[in-house]
């Protein structure tokens, strides 16, 4: 009897810490069995049934995990982030739409072979928008799901194909196949603005200057942000986001009218976030560095998202809005944090 597991890819990244920490404290989670190409943090490694070194491109890798296994849910994290990914462009293509290929193809076989739909749950992103000057990114109402899809960077464009790859194997997989039947895969995507996460550091993201603006003051470090003041992109904090991935999992199938959601948390400038941080920490040393190339992919993003669709159709509602998250997670968290490490 082959073990029933949950699987996690990119579970090193600062969104496979919480899941993996949530699902260790929830009674009735399955087993979690997680891939990444670097070795698991040890502060979650006891969390979890197996992790895996590996890469989400080797195939005989991902063909062990099948025999191995019974994958009842598969959330799909690994990826290289925005700004890593123009650095990399055709390294971000093959990890972040050819790894999801390979995950979503691993859905369906298991699928197949235990005779129940595979979940498939995906983080897209914010970069998926591509809104064409600052004037109609700041005359914009809040974007639904479906509006201003032109993505400007790699990592944008992967995930936007993604979101139609989702939907593709929910669908139409293999359909001109001679016996017809239902592929299993049960493709949900949320899509996310910025994360920001008390305890771990995003690396390689577009939108990281605001998590790297809060470390920064907390360990007494200057930090020169690389947008303009009034830049303005919603946000979510890692609870919300947590929380965001398993409310869409445990949603009934049968209430979702989509494959992919928009969800927010808050939207801020750059300047209301060194604001709060400085009121925070009163000696937070922040500068605004002149006109950065980062700026024009974070021009492209919208001010604001709307995530009506979510709230009405699986119950979504984040418990944090901007002075919630300062005050009672990122601050205190953040402080606590930097505390224990110096007396390390
Ligand atoms: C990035 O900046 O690349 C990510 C994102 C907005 O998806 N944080």
């Amino acid at each position: 009897m082959r073990k029933k597991v949950t699987l996690i890819t990119g579970a090193n990244g600062e969104v496979g810490h919480g899941l993996i920490q949530t699902f260790a404290q929830l009674p009735d989670a399955l087993p979690v069995v997680v891939i990444d190409i670097r070795s698991l943090d040890p502060q979650v490694g006891g969390m979890v049934e197996d992790a895996i070194i590996g890469d989400i491109l080797d195939m005989p890798l991902l063909d062990k995990l099948m025999m191995e296994y019974e994958i009842d849910t598969i959330y799909h994290l690994a990826a290289l982030l925005s700004t890593h990914s123009e650095f990399r462009p055709e390294a971000a293509h093959r990890v972040n739409v050819q790894g999801t290929i390979n995950l979503l193809h691993l859905a369906y076989e298991q699928s197949h072979w235990h005779a129940h739909p595979v979940k498939f749950i995906f983080p897209s992103s914010i970069a998926v928008y591509g809104l064409p000057d600052v004037a109609t990114k700041e005359s914009a109402p809040p974007l639904t799901e479906d509006q201003y899809l032109t993505p400007t960077t790699m990592y944008g464009c992967n995930k936007l194909y993604c979101e139609h790859l989702g939907r593709y194997y929910s669908r139409y997989y293999r359909q001109l196949a001679a016996a017809a039947h239902a592929t299993g895969v049960d493709f949900r995507c949320v899509r996310f603005p910025g994360l920001i996460s008390a305890t771990t550091m995003p690396t390689g993201g577009t939108s990281d200057y605001a998590p790297e603006m809060i470390h920064a003051a907390a360990q007494g470090k200057a930090y020169e942000c690389f947008v303009r003041p009034d830049t303005v992109i919603p946000f979510m904090v890692m609870p919300d986001g947590i929380k965001a991935l398993l409310d869409i999992a445990r949603a009934p199938r049968e209430q979702l009218t989509r494959h992919v959601y928009n969800v927010t948390g808050f939207s801020l400038s750059a300047q209301e976030i060194a604001h709060l941080v400085r009121e925070a920490f009163a000696s937070a040393d922040i500068a605004f560095q002149g006109e950065n190339k980062r700026q024009a992919i974070v021009d492209t993003w919208p001010a604001e998202i709307d995530d009506s669709a979510a709230r009405r159709d699986w119950g979504w509602r984040p418990d944090y809005d901007a002075p919630r998250a300062f005050t009672e997670y990122l601050i205190p968290t953040i402080q606590g944090q930097y505390k224990v490490d110096s007396r390390q």
